[in-house]
């Protein structure tokens, strides 16, 4: 057992934070084929769930557990490399919790409620005051004591994180009506029709997927929902409406908590769930001044990263190739009398002579064929791109041979290559 969790702030000590990394994330087609959505790479380095683990780290809360479901293996073993520095001694835990049928031999994690109930044993061991239930799934830098403040304050059965998204997209989230103390009063997840804020008929105030609950309550509502035989065990679907009728749910804005270098900033939040939101919040990040920044030493976001020699250019004989302009590109690259633009080259990529990258977003150990032409891309790890290979430039051509959107980004798979 723990010691006792200290009653005052900073009250991330005393939680723990619980993130539910089970999801498939269908939208990203071959990209979530062989793992899952949060073991995706993301931003030249990280993967997409290290944002979510560095909030809570960065946040000072120092006993997390994951939640894994679907494709795990990628997912488990970036966390078993970059996520192994907790320690027991200085009441700290990191626990991987893959659904293993330790409640029933028959179910695997049903809902998102389920992935939780399925371990409360473990769980009410490090007896945790707060529970901060977080989604692997999204890109966004946020404060976490901010909203475990505002929750212990307002004395809330549940805080909900929320922000403003377009009317027109609302139908993907849990929207909320609240009142003038951000009290909720409504939720309905998922509905067709969603409704607009007060006052702002495109906008509608959507759940985040993140929640905080005093522990003993939340167990008390698991242990009854799972008696509940017309429950599908799902925070959006069942717990959150559920309390939102019958008790106090708050919500939290999330541009209170994001961390951001100036007020001034949009809140950044992001789902990346499609191909398409993939590639651009990838590609954003060459901008001059990208919206998200991963260079702020006072947020950084951690993650497990292979030591590699550093990036090298090396220019063809007319000193004209080999360089890359407004680029990301990250150890262990060679970049050998080819051009790269705006792009984000992962780990261990060789782009070969007279080859040309244009926004191209480029995973692991790929290696890009001398002559290869590609614009508007996104290549999955490994793949190894064959000399001379035009992409980006016939539409219907594309199509046939790779996984084309209706935005005109090409997601290439080692498989797709094989099929040429
Ligand atoms: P969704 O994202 O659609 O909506 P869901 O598919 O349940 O909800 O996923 C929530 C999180 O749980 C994701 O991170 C996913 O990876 C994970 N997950 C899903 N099933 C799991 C399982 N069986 N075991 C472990 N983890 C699992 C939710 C809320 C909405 C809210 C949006 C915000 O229900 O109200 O608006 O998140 O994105
Ligand atoms: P990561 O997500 O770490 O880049 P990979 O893309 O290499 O991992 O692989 C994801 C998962 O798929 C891992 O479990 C890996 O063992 C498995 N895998 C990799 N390549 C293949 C393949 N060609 N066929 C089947 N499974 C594979």
């Amino acid at each position: 057992m723990s010691a006792k969790a200290p009653l005052g702030p900073p009250y991330a000590r005393g939680a723990m934070a619980y993130v539910l990394a089970g999801g498939r994330g269908s939208r990203l087609m071959e990209l979530t084929d062989r793992r899952a959505k949060p073991a995706v790479y993301f931003g030249g380095k990280t993967r997409i769930i290290d944002f979510a683990l560095s909030n809570a780290l960065n946040s000072g809360i120092r006993r997390i557990g994951v939640a894994t479901q679907y494709k795990a293996h990628s997912l488990i073993r970036h966390l078993q490399r970059g996520w192994n520095f907790f320690r027991t001694e200085r009441n700290e835990s990191f626990d991987v919790l893959p659904a293993s049928q330790r409640v029933s031999e028959e179910a695997w994690y049903l809902g998102t409620a389920d992935a939780v109930y399925q371990n409360l044993d473990i769980i009410e061991d490090y007896a945790p005051r707060h529970m901060v239930i977080l989604a692997g799934d999204h890109i966004y830098k946020m404060d976490y004591e901010l909203m475990l403040a505002q929750h212990v304050e307002s004395g809330a059965d549940v805080t909900v994180g929320c922000l403003e998204v377009a009317r027109s997209e609302a139908s993907g989230f849990g929207v909320m009506h609240i009142d003038e103390n951000d009290r909720i009063i409504d939720f309905l997840e998922k509905p067709a029709d969603p409704p607009a804020m007060p006052g702002k008929p495109d906008v509608s105030l959507a759940s985040m997927g993140i929640y905080v609950f005093d522990t003993p309550f939340l167990f008390d509502l698991l242990r009854k929902d799972a008696e509940d035989p017309n429950s599908s065990h799902d925070f959006g679907k069942d717990i959150i409406p559920e309390i939102v009728k019958g008790g106090k749910a708050v919500a939290h804005h999330f541009a209170h908590s994001c961390v951001r270098s100036s007020t001034e900033e949009e809140p950044y939040w992001r789902d990346v769930g499609t191909v398409d939101a993939y590639f651009e919040a990838n590609i954003d990040l060459t901008d001059f001044v990208p919206a998200l920044d991963l260079y702020d030493t006072e947020w950084p976001i951690w993650t497990f990263a292979e030591i590699t020699p550093p990036a090298k250019f090396i220019h063809d004989k007319d000193d004209r190739r080999g360089r890359a302009i407004s680029s990301l590109v990250s150890g262990g690259c060679i970049v050998s009398g080819a051009g790269v633009k705006e792009s984000l080259l992962f780990t261990g990529v060789r782009v070969n002579s007279y080859a040309d990258v244009e926004r191209a977003v480029i995973l692991p150990y790929v290696e890009i064929g001398r002559h290869a032409r590609l614009s508007n891309v996104v290549i999955d790890r490994g793949v190894a791109i064959p000399e001379k290979l035009v992409v980006g430039e016939d539409p219907e051509l594309d199509a046939r041979r790779f996984r084309r959107t209706s935005k005109g980004v090409c997601l290439i798979t080692q498989s797709m290559i094989d099929q040429l």
